[in-house]
């Protein structure tokens, strides 16, 4: 019999190369920076790493906006940098994730920039070019709008200096989608896939899958109530989540599975429901996908319970594995997100006052719960260190587009992209040799890797702690879960041999006399307190 594949129980560790590990006298992470500190993700103890993108970009969202997909920004080293990552992480035991993001290039990219030169170029059919409406043109070809803010459709200027057809672009005007019906792009991915596979790439994460096919003929959304992309309301949306996407994935999915080594592709997909992000995973398409539905589920025991039921349900039906996802460069972090007490995950941060302390304890039951729970488990870097979202920093320093094209409503996601404190007792916390592309705020000292990896009850060992737990016990590793009955705001369930509960109550939960506790969250004195959770022995 075979042993299932790797990704269907993996711990995948997200590393976003800007803010990971500089070198030399960059303010900014590299690749050397990051083989120099691979040795923390090792000991972590997790399966593999996701790298988010690094590519040639100029980083108008953060490196999402590509020019070329078959190098290294020079910022970050070259592909022999790259090369060497791949040979060192596999000799430690990591498998290595790579991001592709084929939903829209950068506008600096060679196809973007013959589109433009020429409208009577191949190249424009690469992408979404349309005539606008009304008088001249002067209106959106249709009433799209960006998942950052306003119009989707920016206006060209012909090279005779009169105003062009309009170009669609889902995310930022610097970011113009592809047209996914043309055969010209699809053979382009495929070579890209192939260059890395080839490379030796464990597997590709599919960026914004949902946003890669448009219904047919570009109709006018229904925006009315309109509660943002990927609401649990919005199904029927002519621009996210359109069935035809799942005709690009199976094309992937024969290019990966012709290669040795149970090589993967994971679909980042903020979808409506569980059912649908389930549909991406279908046999013959993607192997896994992020599930984001913990990032909008409120800290409560029986919203939490349906959440991982519908979950369990939706991907068992498509024999995929369920995923969780706690943090990621797009969300707050989620010390801070948990730290508010008693609100919703809809409150954005900053709105109400936040509790560290109390988002802490959270945070440590959080873990316990996710890495518990059937299938693969998603972490982003600095979640060890149980840092938080930097909700202070200046307007100046803010990069993030979210920001620049909310008008100031939004701060964008710069506070959760802040580099990490490595040791030291002030930044740059050996992060780098200079001031880092984003200020650390001078009380990360306390949360240094170094100085958490001296503490036993600090965050990181937590995290070491229970990875490597979870590595020495199978019952773990398979997809069954039966709940208990527990008092109300109490999750307790048993996976075979090991037993979880998770104490969301204001009462604390007795255990019973005589059980082995595996692992805490927090000291027990005999009962789990509010805001902990245990894994006890069941057997
Ligand atoms: O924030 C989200 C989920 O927490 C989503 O709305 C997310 O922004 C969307 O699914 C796509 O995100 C990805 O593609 C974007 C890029 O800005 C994000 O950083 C990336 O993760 C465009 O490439």
């Amino acid at each position: 019999k075979r042993a299932p594949e790797w990704w269907r129980t993996a711990v995948v560790y997200e590393v976003y190369p800007r803010s990971f590990a500089s070198s030399g006298d960059r303010s900014e992470g590299t690749i050397d920076g990051l083989r120099r500190r691979l040795r923390h993700i090792a000991d972590l103890g997790v399966d593999a790493l996701w790298i988010a993108p690094w590519y040639p970009s100029p980083r108008a969202d953060g490196g999402y906006d590509v020019t070329d997909y078959c190098g290294i920004d020079p910022r970050f080293g070259t592909l022999a940098d790259a090369d060497a990552l791949l040979t060192e992480a596999h000799a430690s035991g990591l498998r290595v994730i790579i991001d592709l993001v084929a939903n829209h290039t950068s506008e600096q990219h060679p196809w973007f920039t013959a589109a433009l030169a020429d409208p009577n170029a191949p190249e424009r059919g690469h992408y979404v070019f349309r005539d606008g409406r009304g008088p001249d043109g002067a209106l959106p070809p249709n009433n799209w709008i960006s998942a950052f803010g306003g119009v989707a459709w920016t206006r060209t200027t012909d090279p005779d200096g009169t105003p062009g057809q309009w170009y669609l672009h889902t995310f930022a005007p610097e970011q113009p989608d592809v047209d996914w019906t043309n055969d010209a792009v699809r053979t382009e991915f495929d070579r890209i896939l192939r260059f890395w596979l080839d490379r030796g790439v464990d597997g590709l994460r599919v960026d914004a899958a949902p946003a890669m096919a448009k219904a047919p003929g570009l109709p006018d959304a229904d925006y009315s109530g309109y509660p943002g992309f990927a609401s649990t309301q919005w199904t029927d949306n002519p621009h996210w989540d359109v069935p035809a996407v799942h005709e690009i994935t199976r094309r992937w999915r024969t290019i990966t599975d012709a290669y040795p080594g149970d090589r993967v592709l994971v679909g980042e997909a903020f979808v409506s429901s569980p059912e649908r992000l389930s549909r991406y995973v279908a046999p013959g398409h993607l192997h896994t996908t992020f599930n984001f539905d913990f990032l909008r589920t409120a800290w409560d025991a029986a919203a939490l319970r349906s959440t991982i039921d519908a979950t369990l349900a939706a991907h068992s039906a498509v024999g995929a594995p369920p995923t969780w996802v706690l943090s990621s460069h797009d969300a707050a972090r989620h010390v801070t997100r948990l730290g508010r007490q008693d609100t919703g995950p809809e409150v954005p941060v900053g709105a109400v006052p936040t509790d560290l302390a109390l988002g802490t304890r959270r945070a440590r039951a959080a873990l316990l719960l996710m890495l518990a729970l059937p299938g693969s488990a998603y972490l982003y870097q600095g979640e060890e260190l149980g840092l938080p979202e930097v909700e202070d920093l200046a307007d100046a320093d803010l990069q993030d587009p979210v920001w620049t094209r909310s008008g100031g409503t939004s701060r964008g996601r710069d506070g959760c992209r802040v580099p990490l404190p490595w040791e030291g007792d002030r930044p740059p916390f050996g992060f780098s040799e200079g001031r880092p592309w984003l200020p650390q705020p001078a009380g990360w000292a306390a949360l240094t890797a170094q100085q958490q990896a001296a503490d036993p009850t600090s965050m990181l060992c937590l995290y070491r702690e229970a990875l490597a737990l979870r590595r020495r016990l199978p019952d773990l590793g398979g997809t069954r879960l039966d709940w208990l009955a527990a008092a109300d705001g109490v999750l307790d369930f048993v996976r075979d041999g090991v037993r979880c509960i998770v104490n969301l109550s204001r009462n604390p939960v007795e255990l019973d006399h005589g059980s082995r506790v595996l692992l805490a969250s927090a000291p027990l004195d005999h009962a789990v307190p509010p805001d902990g959770a245990a894994w006890v022995s069941a057997r």
